[in-house]
């Protein structure tokens, strides 16, 4: 009888084209808080849908910046872990290639070392006008107080307006770049790695759907059942710090930082 593991690293060794997506269960083990966990500190009062809108940020923009603030400086805190590191191994044992598209903001993958990166929701790290999308100096945010519960927006050199962050806020269409990047990817995967991620948020909950009508096979690792569960062909309950540096030594690899 095998189990996942053997399931999963089955379908990788043949596999031409891969396609990698994460969601915020993906950092859980860097220490960065998932989107849908209780959030941890003063920002446990706020559910994080009611901040991450356009409305929100109208509203109360002093709140709404200093929640980014926070987490700007968490996602600087963090460090990518193992599993980070065996998506960017296992891009390397492959003959073919692996894309990853993520719906995470904090730029783990890239920092561990990924080069086919799809932000699809921005990323923590790009701070731009709201008006006139001049963009701003995350550095120069990162220097704002840690902890503040509201810090007002600076405002933007060329024109005035507010600063906000460089991410897609509910509401918002996601950039056209990475959707078209993200869909070529899933539409010829021929298997799809999902990681980390409630499936609950659209479109990216879309993608796996894509890669089943293109013919391919779906793999997720999730410590708990999701939406997607019962389509996938490999439902793996497990952490990805765990499960990804197991899968690529069953692939033939191993986790070399
Ligand atoms: C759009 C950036 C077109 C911001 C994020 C009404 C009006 C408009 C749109 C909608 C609407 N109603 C619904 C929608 C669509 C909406 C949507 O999907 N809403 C959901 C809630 C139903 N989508 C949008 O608005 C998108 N835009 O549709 O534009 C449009 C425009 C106008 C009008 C109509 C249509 C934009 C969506 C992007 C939102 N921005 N992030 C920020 O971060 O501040 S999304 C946010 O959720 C994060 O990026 C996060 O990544 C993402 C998804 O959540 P998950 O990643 O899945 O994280 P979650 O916490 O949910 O789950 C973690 C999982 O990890 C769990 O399953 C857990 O079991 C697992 N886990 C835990 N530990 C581990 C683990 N797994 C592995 N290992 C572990 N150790
Ligand atoms: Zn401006």
């Amino acid at each position: 009888m095998t189990g996942p593991l053997d399931e999963a690293a089955g379908l990788l060794r043949g596999a031409k084209r891969v396609v990698v997506l994460t969601g915020a269960g993906m950092s859980a083990e860097s220490g960065v808080p998932t989107f849908r966990d209780a959030q941890s500190g003063w920002w446990a009062r706020y559910d994080p849908e009611d901040l991450a809108t356009e409305r929100a940020f109208r509203r109360n923009p002093d709140r709404v910046f200093a929640w980014y603030v926070s987490r700007l400086h968490a996602v600087r805190r963090a460090e990518p872990h193992d599993g980070y590191h065996a998506l960017v191994r296992l891009a390397t044992l492959l003959e073919g290639v692996l894309t990853v598209v993520t719906q995470n903001v904090d730029g783990l993958h890239g920092r561990a070392g990924s080069r086919d990166v799809v932000e699809l929701h921005g990323s923590l790290e790009a701070f731009r006008c709201i008006a006139c999308r001049h963009p701003a100096s995350a550095d120069d945010i990162a220097r704002l107080e840690d902890g503040a519960t509201v810090i007002h927006p600076p405002a933007c050199a060329k024109c005035g307006n507010f600063i906000r962050p460089g991410v897609v806020w509910f509401g918002e269409t996601l950039p056209v770049d990475a959707m078209e990047r993200a869909w070529r990817a899933a539409r010829t995967a021929d298997v799809a790695l999902v990681v980390g991620t409630s499936s609950l948020v659209y479109p990216a909950a879309e993608l796996p759907s894509l890669v089943a009508a293109g013919g391919g096979r779906i793999v997720e690792i999730n410590p708990h059942e999701t939406p997607l569960s019962c389509r996938a062909d490999v439902y793996w309950p497990a952490a990805a710090g765990e499960a990804l540096p197991a899968l690529v030594a069953a692939c033939g690899g191993s986790v070399a930082k």
